[in-house]
């Protein structure tokens, strides 16, 4: 029996396990729209705006191991996902983007809401397609999603112009695909195994750095393994934060501009580095030219571009990390390193990174601390960028897997409603945690609409300073205080939320944190609370823009109490 293009859309989707499409619909995409009742097995989400669609199915990914799945239509429908794609194809994950396209008879007529999404995005996607004949369809979903969820993970768009939701075509579901310019390799070359293995029982002063790789791959056990046995010290990037228990002994933070200071001076002191999954970014390596001076590095990460991209690499393994990992697991010999680690322990309290200082007002650590204590370390957490990004990655230790939902590569303000979005839509039965800035929190909020209509239970935690507060932090330490564009003012977070019929507080005085935590998380249904934190408390330690990783800014005195364990 013939089916339509819609039809054959949606019966691609389930084929793939899709459960939800992050959507919005227009004129182009209205035969699909059509369609969609007669498959509710696929959950519609009508966001507020597209973009927020695109970060809703990125965070669902992330937190699912799925391949999220967002849509919009032709126009500015599609080119309002492009923010979010690009936030997916810089962090690596997999999310299908598809878009409706004019009628083909239209195409290159500059017709009504006509743009060239496939060409926008070709640089932030791993493939994208325009269907010009219904019988590619199912073809260009298959490969799509086996291309989006393989080797290095990243978006992929499928554009299908409205004539080809309507027409007719026989529909079969290809078992395979044949993409004959891409194999991603799987498994590690045996002799560069043997090498690292040789690398790795020989050295004195080893680290292990752990990076997204590790969580796309799955790998956390076998990570645990290789540094269980030989007693090697683990650090992580900021995306790579839960690929390791951060409470684990072996655990020294994560590395980079607003990293530990001990987890960098590991790095810069370390003979051997296990580079695994992370791609050197320089917001995690400080300048490059001084970056880890005493190390062998082994670098292990599926996608072979990464390799000797960013720093010099002794030992290059390419291949899928648990693979890599469960192969060298086999030849790495039991160890101790104790002088080593016993000096990482002496960093680490000489240089006591994650200190609240004693203050009569609220401070943002403060807040997040609270909300870890009150979670007992077990919710999701999804962030804006700047100031609040880096204290919800200071300040909720990270034990789970991709409990930790950041927009790393990108940077995207604006990712953290959307995001608790997805997340919690991707993990209904575990609590969400938004941490929001109030500059991002303005740009989705809108999204508070789409919680309500959808009943989506995320507790929202705007971190209230005023400010532009990364912006402003940057503007204190290097360009005299001036203070330009980064004052903020906002609605009355509070009064706004309600509007929207989101239960809200604001909390200005400290004694009032934890019991404001606590009723939000006994309340059956969103709810926010609007933290007025002290405005210019600044994020430390701080490795300044151009300096060594061991160049940190630290606290200007430090004598507040060690949360570290
Ligand atoms: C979409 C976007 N525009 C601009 C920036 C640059 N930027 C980085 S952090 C920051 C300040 C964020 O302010 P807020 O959301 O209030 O967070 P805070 O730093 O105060 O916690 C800005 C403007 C960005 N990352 N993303
Ligand atoms: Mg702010």
């Amino acid at each position: 029996m013939k089916k339509t293009g819609a039809q054959i859309l949606c019966e691609c989707l389930i084929e793939e396990g899709v459960e939800v499409i992050f959507g919005f619909p227009g004129g182009v995409v209205l035969p699909f729209y059509d369609t969609l009742p007669q498959y509710p097995q696929l959950r519609h989400i009508l966001v507020r705006h597209e973009q927020a669609a695109a970060h809703a199915a990125d965070a669902y990914a992330r937190v699912t191991g799925k391949v999220g799945v967002c849509l919009a239509t032709s126009g500015p429908g599609a080119t309002n996902l492009v923010t979010g794609i690009a936030n997916a194809y810089l962090d690596s994950v997999p999310v299908i983007a598809i878009t409706g396209q004019v009628a083909t008879p239209f195409i290159g007529k500059d017709a009504f809401q006509e743009i060239d999404i496939t060409g926008i995005t070709i640089p932030i996607t791993k493939i994208g397609s325009l269907v010009l004949d219904v019988k590619d369809l199912s073809r260009a979903v298959k490969e799509a999603f086996y291309v989006a969820r393989t080797g290095r993970p990243g978006p992929c768009i499928i554009d299908v112009p409205k004539d080809i939701f309507q027409a007719k075509t026989e529909y079969s579901y290809p078992d395979k695909v044949n993409l004959p310019g891409y194999k991603p390799k799987l498994f590690g070359h045996s002799a560069q195994i043997k090498k690292a293995v040789d690398t790795i029982n020989r050295a004195e002063n080893p680290v292990v750095i752990a990076g997204r790789g590790v969580l796309i791959s799955r790998a956390w056990d076998e990570l645990k393994e290789l540094a269980e046995k030989a007693q090697i010290p683990v650090v992580t990037t900021l995306l790579g934060i839960g690929a390791f228990p951060e409470t684990h002994v072996l655990s020294f933070g994560w590395m980079g501009m607003h990293g530990m200071h001990y987890a960098n001076k590991a790095v810069d002191e370390a003979d051997v580095l296990i580079a695994i999954g992370m791609r050197f970014d320089d917001r995690a390596t400080g300048i490059v030219s001084a970056f880890a001076p005493r190390a062998r590095i082994v670098h292990i990460d599926v996608d072979p571009a990464e390799i000797g991209k960013n720093v010099r690499v002794d030992v290059p393994i390419v291949g899928d990390i648990k693979n890599v990992l469960m192969d060298l697991n086999k030849g790495i010999e039991p160890s101790q390193h104790l002088d080593w680690i016993h000096q990482l322990e002496q960093w680490r309290l000489e240089h006591p990174a994650l200190t609240i200082r004693d203050s009569d007002s609220i401070l943002p650590q403060y807040v997040i601390h609270q909300i870890y204590e009150a979670t007992a370390g077990n919710a999701y957490i999804t962030t804006g960028v700047g100031q609040n990004q880096m204290w919800a990655a200071q300040y909720y230790y990270y034990d789970k897997p991709n409990r930790l939902v950041s927009s790393g590569g990108l940077g995207t303000m604006g990712f953290e409603l959307p995001a608790a979005i997805g997340a919690k839509v991707g993990c209904p039965k575990d609590v969400v945690w938004c941490i929001a800035g109030d500059g991002g929190f303005q740009m989705t909020l809108q999204e508070m609409a789409t919680i309500v209509q959808e009943d989506i239970d995320v507790k929202i935690a705007i971190i209230n300073n005023g400010y532009l507060g990364m912006v402003r932090q940057w503007q204190e330490m290097f360009y005299q205080r001036q203070y330009v564009g980064s004052t903020l003012t906002g609605p009355d977070f509070v009064k706004l939320a309600e509007a929207y019929g989101i239960p809200a507080e604001r909390i200005s005085d400290k004694v009032m944190v934890r019991s404001a935590i606590e009723t939000a998380m006994a309340y059956k249904g969103p709810y926010l609370l609007d933290f007025v934190v002290d405005p210019e408390e600044n994020v430390f330690p701080m490795v300044p823009p151009g300096a060594k990783l061991v160049e940190a800014m630290e606290w200007p005195g430090i004598n507040a109490r060690t949360l570290m364990k």
